[in-house]
């Protein structure tokens, strides 16, 4: 998929080896601390560092994002987002599409031209990945729309080629 300005595309693998990404998302819990998925992944790739800049950011709510420097992965930056809790948090999807809005707008506020976002929501907090994969999709383009500076690329980087496959669908059919 090609934005206007923005590349969109997909891949398999770790969000914490995207070398080439000014910044990757994190699945955060609203403490902002290591815990399981992607969370865990990024705290334990970053360092400790990680949870000292996080401390005076946390706690924050359902669709909120705040960033951090990546100290020892590959990228500049960190952008946290807190997903909503499927059947817990709700609107969900309103709440899972603030996510994705709020992530790009800090793209543009700190000059990020590269991003890359896990499958939010969709490992410890249950969300359906296919919803949860239409919810990203829209509310990935409704924000690019109205960025006066989009990033140049953003990546979805999933753990299984299925849900690439499924995320892939979802992009082409909506
Ligand atoms: N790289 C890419 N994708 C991953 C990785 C990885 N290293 N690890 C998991 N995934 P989750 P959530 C996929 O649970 O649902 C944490 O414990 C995974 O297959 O990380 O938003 C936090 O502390 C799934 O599709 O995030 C929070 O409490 C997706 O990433 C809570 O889980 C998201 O899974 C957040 O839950």
């Amino acid at each position: 998929m090609v934005h206007e300005t923005t590349r969109i595309e997909t891949v398999t693998g770790d969000i914490t080896q995207q070398d080439d990404l000014d910044a990757v998302v994190n699945a955060a819990n609203a403490q902002l601390m290591p815990g399981g998925g992607v969370a865990g992944a990024i705290h334990r790739a970053a360092g400790e560092e990680l949870v000292a800049a996080c401390r005076p950011l946390a706690p924050i709510s359902p669709g909120q994002a705040v960033v951090t420097p990546a100290f020892n992965m590959p990228n500049r930056w960190i952008i946290h987002c807190l997903g909503p809790r499927f059947g817990i948090d709700e609107p969900a999807d309103t709440l899972l599409a603030d996510c994705y809005r709020n992530a790009l707008q800090l793209t543009a506020q700190y000059g990020i031209q590269s991003v890359g976002f896990p499958a939010l929501s969709t490992g410890a907090f249950g969300y359906p990945f296919r919803d949860a994969a239409r919810v990203a999709v829209q509310g990935v383009d409704d924000a690019l729309e109205t960025l006066g500076e989009p990033p140049r690329l953003v990546r979805f980087v999933f753990f299984s080629e299925a849900d690439r496959h499924a995320f892939d669908d979802v992009l082409k059919t909506g």
